[in-house]
């Protein structure tokens, strides 16, 4: 069994000891932090440099440290007697690699060599399809282990959202872009270390390139990998300025955190000590810490955290009453959800309802031959609508605008870019019909089954569902007499279709058979007034029930 010491790094200036991360006894491996060191600049973790168990501090909480102080000894296996050094990473080339090895220096630790190696470092971009977008959560922090197909950031446009998925497995190692932070193609988003076993033939390769003379070295170096597939590099020690978070004084020593959630909890005035940890040997964690405030927040004041002071619901242990699932809502959903709460609390909804006589529509609907128009299919109903809206839309340019956000100009628009929802496995997306107003029933029908079949494979990109000035969702193929649609904000208008049906109406002197779509027309009331919503819903019930009418 040999011994370790772990020395205070090479930092700006001297620290003091405010937290052990572990203790004594525990387990630790190349790079786990084992102690928290502030200086009145800076807190940073301090990593411990091998595998082993920590045996004794060399320092007491409180104790002011400076460069190469010895701070704990960590005892480590014959087996685990490699060292993989925990390297300085302040590297900033995407590609770098660079294999360094250096002879072991003492008699003690006579296999013991340092290997800095940064080959498998990858950089994940934002990739093609992305189209350009806001970074609205990042769903990995540095330390967190992925897999290939995880996950690891979430983008949004001002309509959808897009996960950035992992290509290969491995370790994030930095943030490199920030939250909110708006990136388009080949912008970069994360360090990460690759642990797929390309990774770990790309390290082997690169210590069998070394020369010969190094041979007993790279030796341990390859039964080091192979314990451990990729040779742990440490992150710069994660920095928190003193400055930035207004520390006044902190209880020192007994929660175990890492210097971002220590800052957040000074900001939220959260006292770590009472909080349940949820990460490995119960680290709090900033979801811990979150889930913590907002607890209290509801138990003080009842009250949601959405600013609106709509009392929340309580949480509920449904499993109480039986069995139950948890899943978590996909990337689209999530914002489908933030933004339809946005559009229901935000505009004053007025919601219109009609029945268009269609008979005629349909009849002719049925005389189409596909083939005629480029089309696989008989145009359906829809973009028969879309066309009709896109005339009122014209007629009443009121409805194609939107009021800007001092509430006090209304933007009106010289363009008419129509919105379809479709319905997807991973939610409702709305992609855009580009000048819907001069594209006829066969052109709209293709950009229709175009978009729709984009969005179904989850293949539209986020200029897809940009810039549309009014939505027409759809329910009919599924059923239902009416509904309430939610304005898909800044717009200011959208139309929902319900089913059609055939209906007994009172014409001259008997009842007759006639197909009658329903339209339910929401509106935002601070632009437009009933009476305009009245003289939009009539002009689409012209037009689509005397179809010839469309041409004028
Ligand atoms: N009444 C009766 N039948 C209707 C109808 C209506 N209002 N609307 C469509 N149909 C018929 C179509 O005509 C078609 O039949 P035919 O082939 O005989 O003509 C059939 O139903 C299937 O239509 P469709 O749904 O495949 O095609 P569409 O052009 O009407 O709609 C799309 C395309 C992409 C909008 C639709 O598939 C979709 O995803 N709708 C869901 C939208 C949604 O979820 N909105 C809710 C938002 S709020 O949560």
């Amino acid at each position: 069994m040999a011994t370790e010491i772990v020395l205070m790094p090479d930092v700006d200036g001297a620290g003091d000891i405010v937290e052990y991360c572990i203790e004594l006894g525990d387990e630790v491996s190349a790079g786990d932090p084992i102690l928290v060191i502030e200086s009145d600049k800076a807190s940073m973790e301090v990593p411990s440099s091998v595998k082993g168990t920590v045996t004794e501090w060399l320092v007491q909480l409180g104790d002011s440290v400076a460069k190469d102080d010895p701070l704990a000894v960590i005892s480590v296996s014959e087996e685990n007697a490699t060292k993989e050094s925990v390297a300085e990473d302040d590297c900033d080339s995407e590609t770098e690699t660079v294999t360094e090895i250096k002879a072991a220096e003492s008699k003690t630790q006579p296999d013991s060599v340092v290997i800095q190696s940064t080959a498998m470092d990858e950089i994940v971009k934002m990739p093609e399809a992305g189209g350009q977008g806001d970074i609205i959560e990042f769903y990995v922090a540095v330390g967190d282990v992925f897999a290939e197909g995880d996950a690891l950031v979430l983008v949004e446009s001002d309509k959808a959202a897009m996960d950035v998925p992992a290509s290969f497995s491995g370790e994030v190692v930095e943030i490199i872009a920030a939250l909110g932070q708006t990136v388009e193609e080949g912008v970069p988003l994360l360090r990460v270390l690759r642990t797929d076993d390309s990774a770990s033939e790309e390290l082997q390769a690169n210590v069998a390139s070394v020369t010969s003379e190094k041979a007993p070295a790279i030796a341990q170096i390859q039964s080091a990998a192979e314990r451990q597939p990729v040779a742990k590099v440490q992150a710069k020690p994660e920095i928190v300025t003193a400055e930035s978070s207004g520390r006044t004084s902190e209880r020192i020593g007994a929660s175990y955190a890492g210097p971002a959630t220590r800052k957040l909890a000074r900001e939220l005035g959260a006292d770590l000590s009472v909080i349940k940890g949820s990460g490995p040997r119960g680290r709090i964690l900033k979801e811990d810490l979150k889930g913590f405030v907002k607890q209290q927040m509801s138990k003080e004041t009842g009250l949601a955290s959405s600013g609106t002071a709509i009392p929340a619901f309580p949480e509920v242990d449904f499993s109480r009453f039986g069995a139950t699932e948890t899943k978590a809502l996909s990337g689209i959903a999530k914002v489908t959800s933030a933004h339809m709460t946005r559009c229901w609390l935000n505009i004053p909804h007025v919601t219109l309802f009609d029945e268009v006589d269609i008979t005629e529509l349909e009849s002719f609907r049925s005389t189409i031959n596909p083939d005629g128009y480029g089309l696989v299919n008989k145009p359906t109903i829809l973009p028969f609508i879309v066309m009709v809206v896109a005339k009122a839309l014209r007629k009443y340019p009121q409805f194609n605008s939107s009021l800007h956000p001092d509430g006090e100009r209304i933007i009106y628009k010289d363009y008419v870019n129509i919105g379809i929802a479709v319905d997807t496995s991973a939610g409702l997306v709305v992609p855009v019909i580009r000048d819907a107003d001069k594209k006829s029933v066969s052109e709209l029908m293709l950009d229709i089954n175009e978009l729709a079949a984009k969005a179904k494979a989850r293949k539209l990109k986020v200029e897809d569902m940009q810039g549309g000035c009014f939505t027409v969702s759809s329910l009919g193929a599924t059923g239902g007499t009416g509904f309430t649609p939610i304005i898909n904000g800044p717009e200011v208008a959208i139309l929902g279709v319900a089913k059609a049906d055939i209906k007994p109406v009172w014409i001259g002197q008997e009842f007759q058979p006639r197909k009658k779509l329903p339209l339910c027309l929401s509106f935002d009331h601070r632009v437009i007034n009933g009476a305009e919503a009245g003289h939009f819903m009539a002009l689409l019930n012209q037009c689509l029930s005397q179809v010839a009418s469309i041409l004028l």
